[in-house]
């Protein structure tokens, strides 16, 4: 399996490391301290030096319950951060669900858009079809503020593969070509800790759409009824949920915590033959 992304180009063959910049003064993982360019940029930075393949930026919390921002008020989040990123070796990805903001983000030289809407937004396909960048779409039933509140499936496994093959359809009419495309599940968007396990336990089944999986599980609150962690304290459950989520096909993991991460994945790799 391949991933084009941008100028940047993967063969898969050992599995992806994108870490998590977060813009946002109330994400609930980072508690603001990323707020300024200054100090996201040094976590960027930070984060590259610990092994990452692809990091991704992101000016909108959505975690349950959290509010929309703005156009212009996500722009001013992560373009200085997008820019100040300029040249360094590895794809920047943007993760927004706004048009606008994908637009301004790939002509800042962003490489891949990670869309936890799938670009469902009317103007969404054109943006990222008018690049060459990846593009990652995830499964979210409801929204952000509504997604939790009894979330119900007949098979979660079964309806969540039809929606992201319907988007992987829908992208590729719009002139996206499959080796662009990435699909995640979208654990925690609009799921129990029941459907978030029968994911995991089948994501293998998303393998066989035939886009690489993407798998978000860091320091999510399956984690912490897991573990009765709290979420500054889900680095261990996180790096042995991004373990398991490679075990069954995952080809990149979104994780926080990229140096335990990637040290995980070497033994991984290492076990199942790969040189040193
Ligand atoms: C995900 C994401 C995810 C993708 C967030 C958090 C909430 N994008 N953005 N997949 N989660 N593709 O990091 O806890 O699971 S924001």
């Amino acid at each position: 399996m391949f991933l084009h992304c941008g100028n940047f180009h993967f063969d898969l063959s050992r599995p992806l490391v994108m870490g998590i910049v977060n813009v946002t003064p109330d994400s609930f993982s980072d508690g603001g301290h990323h707020l300024q360019r200054d100090a996201a940029l040094a976590h960027a930075r930070q984060l590259i030096g610990e092994g990452a393949d692809i990091l991704d930026i992101g000016g909108e919390s959505t975690r349950p319950g959290a509010l929309p921002v703005s156009v212009q008020e996500e722009l001013n989040r992560v373009m200085p951060v997008i820019e100040g990123l300029r040249g360094i070796p590895l794809p920047v990805s943007v993760d927004t669900c706004k048009p606008e903001v994908m637009r301004a983000a790939l002509a800042a030289g962003a490489s891949m858009v990670n869309d936890i809407n799938a670009l469902q937004h009317p103007d969404a396909l054109a943006a990222v079809a008018a690049s060459n960048a990846a593009v990652c779409l995830m499964h979210m039933k409801g929204n952000p503020q509504t997604m939790q509140e009894q979330p119900q499936y007949d098979d979660v496994v079964v309806e969540v593969s039809k929606f992201l093959r319907e988007r992987m359809d829908a992208v590729q009419a719009a002139g996206i070509a499959r080796k662009r495309i990435v699909v995640d599940p979208g654990f925690g968007f609009g799921k129990t800790l029941a459907h978030n396990l029968t994911l995991l336990r089948n994501l293998g089944a998303f393998c066989g759409l035939g886009a690489p999986v993407l798998a978000g599980l860091s320091r999510k609150s399956m984690l912490g009824t897991i573990t009765g962690q709290d979420v500054n304290h889900r680095a261990s459950a996180s790096v042995a949920a991004a373990l398991l989520a490679v075990q069954r096909g995952a080809s990149i993991v979104r994780v926080h915590d990229v140096r335990a991460t990637v040290d995980a994945l070497k033994v991984w790799s290492t076990v199942n033959g790969a040189g040193l």
